[in-house]
């Protein structure tokens, strides 16, 4: 079940950090993910290679033409007859962990990397099976929003990660930040660790990183807990951790 990503971009040599990265690179490596560039350049007929012109309508910079990027998606569809095609844009859905996911399941992607102000829509229309966002603030072009979607999208793939790192996805903290992490030594700075991760009882270091995993997330990102629900018995750990958190406040 490889993934193959086929990415169109005006700037193909940022892609290389993917390949030098641990997961990613290695993923890659063994033939998990295949990753092809297209440079819009290369599909142009003029010789001074132009791939942008002034917007109809007026007003500041430039946008994407047609023919390149018609042209460049012609060649990486003819490549990868079964990828669909995907437009990085500020106005595209934006993809939480739920779309990764099931973008994970496409046999590849056809990934469309805007600079400028955009592509002329008229080859949204005609081209562009998808619009992806991946959230809301400005980038200077689609090239790091591919970058970020393969990485989320790659280590989901099986054989992706190793066998250590595959474990943090278990079923209980989905949907959830994570509980606090320590490690050697037991005390640093006159900050000691929790005395229950060194109890060796681990029943209660589960129910203690459950319990912080779902006090952090009712803190920080109450959205998150509003979206997924709880288990009763969940609900009952939350209690928990509330009425310590109002305790702390008091004394
Ligand atoms: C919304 C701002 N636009 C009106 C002035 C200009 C504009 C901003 C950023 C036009 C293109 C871009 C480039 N951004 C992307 O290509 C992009 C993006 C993003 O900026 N934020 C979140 N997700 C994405 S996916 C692709």
């Amino acid at each position: 079940m490889m993934m193959r990503f086929d990415v169109v971009t005006l700037f193909p040599g940022l892609f290389r950090i993917l390949l030098d990265d641990g997961v990613i690179g290695r993923a890659i490596g063994r033939g998990v993910a295949e990753l092809h560039l297209w440079n819009p350049r290369d599909f142009t007929q003029d010789p001074h290679r132009v791939v942008d012109d002034r917007p109809y309508g007026g007003g500041p910079g430039m946008v994407m033409k047609v023919a390149p990027l018609r042209d460049a998606i012609a060649a990486a569809r003819a490549a990868a007859p079964a990828s669909r095609v995907a437009y990085l844009s500020p106005q595209g859905r934006l993809l939480r962990q739920p779309q990764m996911i099931e973008i994970a399941r496409q046999p590849g992607w056809i990934l469309l990397a805007g600079r400028y102000e955009g592509v002329d829509e008229r080859l949204i229309e005609g081209c562009v099976d998808e619009e992806w966002s991946i959230g809301d603030y400005v980038l200077s072009g689609g090239e790091l929003a591919a970058m970020v979607v393969m990485d989320a999208v790659i280590r989901l793939l099986p054989g992706a990660l190793g066998h250590g790192e595959s474990a943090v996805q278990d079923s209980h903290s989905d949907g959830l930040l994570d509980w606090p992490h320590y490690t050697r030594p037991p005390e640093i700075d006159g900050r000691a660790v929790p005395p229950v991760l060194i109890s060796g009882d681990h029943a209660a270091i589960e129910r203690w990183r459950s319990l912080q995993a779902l006090g952090r997330t009712w803190q920080r990102r109450p959205d998150l807990l509003q979206q997924r629900g709880l288990s009763d018995e969940e609900r009952a750990l939350l209690e928990e951790f509330v009425r310590s958190h109002h305790r702390d406040e008091i004394g």
